[in-house]
């Protein structure tokens, strides 16, 4: 089977932005340092201690922190799902992500050493200045510590945005996904098999969206993705990105629905609707394909002859409009989905 379960999914709300440069990173840990209280104690020099102590461990508190949370709890590429990783590679430049945040992970300790020799320093001052020399040389430090992370963590950031617009579909679900040229009867067929109201996700390299909608029963769901614009004209006239866009698909699909308008109303032949198919079959060996003839309600008998000579033996014919064979269909999906999952279980 060419469809690949596991890996993890994109959890986008577990990914926590990247300040937008390490100034800003830098005055929040400033900030975090004026909150230190002002200890009750009348030593002159233990009361500058204490306070010094705990502006530096606040403002170390709060880079590292700041700095985790970024790299632990963005995606790690490796690990997604194969759908996710090929959006991703044509998204942004992956070896640099995975080089920033490592940077980010390896800056951590680098700062933890500058932060325990200043604490260190400062308990043993003898003196106030020694200890306001040592609280100065732990923003000093620390400052060009994160002033070398700045391109980083520009660069995260820019990606950490990205990634928040990859469309978020159930890459573990057993999945249909709708294709066909244009108008002829995708989206139709989409909402007529479908329960709920489908939900529009957006394709951040396109400007295209991918629109998904449910066959649910007591125990299972069955996701259909219609991509409008992505698989309507043949593959070889797409440029690059789009491509590759498409073909991450293969990575989801488990079983690809070929809609036919055998009227040619839509504005496209049967020859070019073939035309699309084969192409489309070429992009995704292995993948299973499934004809399903539509507008039977507005076909005449010659439309469906062509159509047959066309595609070969007969096809599931419904009617979008009318829902015309469209319970069939979804039992169709439905037993094929139960095929699959006792096949996955014997395995
Ligand atoms: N007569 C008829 N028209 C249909 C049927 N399915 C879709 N249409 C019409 O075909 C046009 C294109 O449908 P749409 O679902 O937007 O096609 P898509 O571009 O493939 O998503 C619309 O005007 C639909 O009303 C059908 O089964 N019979
Ligand atoms: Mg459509």
């Amino acid at each position: 089977m060419p469809r690949e379960d596991g890996g993890e999914v994109l959890e986008k709300s577990r990914i926590v932005l990247a300040p937008p440069s390490h100034k800003v990173l830098f005055e929040r840990a400033a900030k975090e340092c004026r909150k230190a209280s002002t200890p009750g104690v009348r030593n002159k020099l233990k009361r500058r201690k204490t306070k010094d102590l705990e502006c530096v461990s606040r403002a170390h508190k709060y880079i590292v922190n700041s700095l985790r949370k970024i790299y632990e709890r963005s995606p790690f590429i490796d690990k997604l799902h194969p759908f996710y990783r090929e959006l991703v590679a044509i998204s942004i430049d992956t070896d640099r992500y995975k080089q920033c945040l490592a940077a980010i992970a390896t800056s951590e300790k680098i700062l933890e050493k500058i932060y325990f020799d200043v604490r260190r320093e400062i308990l043993s001052a003898s003196e106030v200045k020694e200890v306001i020399a040592a609280r100065r040389a732990y923003f000093g430090r620390t400052l060009s510590v994160l002033k070398r992370l700045d391109k980083c963590l520009r660069q995260i950031r820019r990606a950490q945005k990205i990634l928040l617009q990859l469309p978020e579909i159930e890459v573990n679900d057993y999945t249909v996904v709708i294709a066909g040229a244009p108008n002829v009867g995708k989206s139709s067929l989409l909402r007529a098999l479908s329960r709920a109201k489908p939900e529009v996700k957006p394709y951040p390299f396109t400007t295209k969206s991918i629109i998904v909608g449910h066959i649910i029963g007591r125990d299972f769901r069955i996701q259909l993705l219609d991509t409008p614009g992505l698989l309507d004209t043949p593959l070889s006239e797409k440029n690059r990105i789009e491509r590759q866009a498409i073909l991450a698909m293969r990575h989801v699909a488990n079983i690809i629905l070929y809609v036919v308008d055998v009227t040619e109303r839509g504005g496209f032949t049967i020859d070019f609707q073939k035309r699309v198919y084969d192409e489309l079959r070429e992009g995704f060996p292995g993948t299973e394909f499934m004809v399903v003839f539509n507008k039977i309600d507005a076909a005449t008998e010659e439309d469906l002859q062509r159509a047959r000579e066309s595609f070969g033996e007969e096809k599931v014919a419904v009617s979008a409009l009318t829902g015309e064979n469209v319970d069939e269909l979804r039992n169709i999906l439905i037993q094929k989905y139960r095929e699959s999952r006792s096949a996955s279980l014997e395995t």
